[in-house]
Parts: structure tokens; C-alpha cells; sequence
């Protein structure tokens, strides 16, 4: 099966975790998008979403889902979302997108947080795939030293503005033994937004796209 089958594969079976009735948190990316497709056509059987991001807005309006914004919820029964990289105890590394700050958003009003991927993202340490680190444009030089020192190499994301209207710094080179202890120190740093370690918001479960079907890790 071809990557794009992997994600349709699992973006199919997110649809057994939607709760009937409730208003859905969505992240953004490819693999989710094909869960937001498949959502389309139980539309009738939900009251609708809260969203992680422009992008995924604009595809949940024009399947005609409606989209809450994330201040008139308290809580959402569950959170799809995909991942960059995923370890065996549900952290993730997300960013890829440049969502991150809206996906944590929305990750922290729901009760549960549904991974989809395919296999390819499944790692035993994260870091081989570059963290992204949203920050404030006034703090990038410094953010970008202080990522240095830990270890990595920073890089500008070139000509990206998130939705929030900040930057993304991704840092390769960073092998990820420790996410929450990371998480919590690099989401402390004068300037940092939003950190793509998501450890204290884990996934609850991991619906991983294989050829042999899916595969569930909790
Ligand atoms: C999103 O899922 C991002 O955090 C992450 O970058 C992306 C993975 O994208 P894809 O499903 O296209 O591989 O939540």
C-alpha cells in the first residue's frame, strides 16, 4: 500500500473514535484530511468541530461541518490529529504543519487524543525528524542560540507566518530521550510559543497505518 493508502486507511478508522452527537477537536495535515473527508459523511450524525487550523477550517466549511471556535467549548470527547513522529508511548514531534500552537490548543479541551499515521512515523526516540519551535519574530535570534546549545541545528522556516502570525524555527539533530522534561524546558524560554514536543499532551492512542491494516498502540 502507497503512503497516501495508509493515511486513507487510518483517517477511516478515526471514525469509530468520533463520539455521536459531540463536537469534534481536528488537527491539520494530509493524514487528516482524510479524516476530515471520511467525517463529511457522518456530518449529519455530529453537532461539529472545533479546528487546529486555517487550512483544516476551510476543508471542515466546504464538507459543510460546522466549526466552533475553541472559546465556546469547554471540552471536546476527543482529538484527531497526525504526527511527524510518534513513539511508543504516544509522544509526539508535530509541527511539520506549522499548526502547533492551535493543535495543543485544542489537544488540552479534549478528553482524548487520537493519533493517525502511517507506520513511517512511528520511531523508538524522537528526533530524527526536525522539531519545530514556533516563536515570536523578536525572539528568534535567541531562541535559535539558546536550540544550538542544546545540541541541534536551527533553521528558519523560510517564508512561513503561522496562523498566529509567528515564526517557525526547526531544529534537527536533536535526539529526544527525555520529550516531557524537553517540552517543559523549552516551553519556558522568553519568546517560545509553542514547542512540537507534545509529552503532556500524548496521544491516548495511535491508530498506525500499516500493510497489514491498523495497527492500535496505547
Ligand atoms: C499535523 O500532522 C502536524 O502536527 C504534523 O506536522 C502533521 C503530519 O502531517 P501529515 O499527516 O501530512 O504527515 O498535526
Amino acid at each position: 500500500m502507497t503512503q497516501d493508502e495508509l493515511k486513507a486507511l487510518v483517517g477511516r478508522a478515526a471514525i469509530d473514535h468520533v463520539v455521536p452527537g459531540s463536537i469534534v477537536g481536528v488537527g491539520t495535515g494530509s493524514t487528516v484530511n482524510c479524516f476530515i473527508d471520511e467525517l463529511a459523511k457522518i456530518k449529519d450524525r455530529i453537532a461539529g468541530a472545533v479546528s487546529s487550523s486555517v487550512k483544516s477550517t476551510e476543508r471542515l466549511v466546504a464538507h459543510g461541518i460546522p466549526v466552533f471556535d475553541a472559546n465556546e467549548v469547554e471540552s471536546v470527547p476527543v482529538y484527531i490529529d497526525g504526527a511527524d513522529e510518534i513513539d511508543h508511548r504516544g509522544h509526539m514531534i508535530k509541527g511539520g504543519g506549522a499548526a502547533l500552537t492551535r493543535e495543543k490548543i485544542v489537544a488540552d479541551l479534549a478528553q482524548r487524543f487520537v493519533c493517525i499515521a502511517d507506520a513511517s512515523k512511528l520511531v523508538d526516540t524522537l528526533g530524527a525528524f526536525p522539531l519545530p519551535v514556533e516563536v515570536i519574530p523578536m525572539a528568534r535570534a535567541q531562541v535559535m542560540r539558546r536550540l544550538a546549545a542544546l545540541g541541534g541545528t536551527p533553521r528558519l522556516r523560510e517564508g512561513v507566518i503561522t496562523d498566529n502570525g509567528n515564526l517557525i524555527v526547526d531544529v534537527s539533530g536533536l535526539r529526544i530521550t527525555e520529550p516531557l522534561a524537553m517540552e517543559a524546558d523549552i516551553n519556558q524560554w522568553p519568546g517560545v510559543v509553542t514547542v512540537g514536543i507534545f509529552a503532556r499532551h500524548r496521544a491516548s492512542l495511535c491508530l498506525l497505518g500499516t500493510p497489514e491494516g491498523v495497527r492500535q498502540l496505547n
